[in-house]
């Protein structure tokens, strides 16, 4: 059995982060293992929101899995802090594996940090030039490029030149906040892709950018060609928010069950 590995933060609702990566690793038919950087949570009393763990256990996490499991492909989500970023960038090089997708995790869907101010440099600089892909939504792509703001197709596709630039191999800036269709644009320094799904109506989508990145790196680990590890992903997505599972008090969560069970052919790809 191939296997994943997550490094992020545990998203205590279920819906996110840890729990959406093991999940998603699980319906694809990969073994997933986790080395978690925080919780997020929210406390009754004192409304903290995110609890860092410590350098210590987070190196004791990817020691085991590295020396006691092995991995085929690996993503990172919530890091938080600049020391978490540098103590993946400067471990990375010595990890057994090929492919690292890594999903520049910064705010959450109601713009909760998720990355603490003053740990860009180091995302930017030392940790994007070792991945395979990189999975922005529009707000991290533009927070990347300095605050420009992007609101088109043609503004994605510009934008994924530019974060090319940064030094991975693939960029795919994911366009589910664009007007219209869900359209996400894949760059790999010469060629571009559009993967368009139909827009659907709903605020129950909390997971979908983790289970986006964990998808495509369970199609890694399997061997897929990156392409096709994230028209893959783009369809577990999209079933998964079709059939997404609501909740009283907060937006829900996608399905991760429903792209095993009912597919999904509503994707639509063009090459350029
Ligand atoms: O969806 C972004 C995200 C990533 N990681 C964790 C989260 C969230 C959003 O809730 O909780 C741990």
């Amino acid at each position: 059995m191939k296997k994943a590995c997550t490094i992020a933060g545990s998203a205590a609702r279920g819906g996110a982060g840890i729990q959406a990566d093991l999940k998603t690793f699980q319906e694809l038919g990969v073994y997933g293992t986790s080395a978690i950087t925080a919780f997020v949570a929210t406390h009754p009393v004192t409304k903290q929101g995110v609890y860092t763990q410590s350098l210590e256990v987070l190196e004791a996490q990817l020691y085991t899995i590295a020396s006691q499991i092995g991995m085929d492909a690996l993503k990172t989500g919530m890091l938080f802090t600049k020391e978490i970023i540098e103590l993946v960038a400067n471990w990375l090089p010595t990890a057994p594996v090929k492919h690292v997708v890594i999903d520049p995790v910064m705010f959450g869907k109601v713009g909760t940090a998720l990355m603490e101010e003053g740990a860009m440099a180091s995302l930017k600089d030392k940790l994007l030039p070792q991945a395979t892909i990189i999975t922005p939504n529009m707000p991290e792509a533009e927070y990347l490029l300095g605050g420009r703001g992007l609101s088109t197709v043609q503004d994605l596709q510009d934008a994924a030149r530019d974060l090319h630039q940064l030094g991975t191999q693939f960029v795919l800036v994911k366009g589910g906040r664009l007007e219209g269709p869900a359209t996400d644009v894949l760059y790999d320094g010469e060629r571009m892709l559009t993967v368009e799904a139909p827009r659907i109506n709903t605020i129950h989508t909390n997971g979908a950018g983790c289970s986006y990145s964990a998808a495509i790196t369970a199609g890694l680990a399997q061997g897929l060609r990156v392409e096709d590890a994230v028209i893959q992903a783009k369809k577990f997505v999209t079933a998964g928010i079709r059939r997404a599972i609501p909740f009283e008090a907060v937006a829900g969560a996608i399905d991760h069950r429903a792209y095993k069970e009912v597919g999904e052919n509503s994707i639509t790809i063009t090459k350029y």
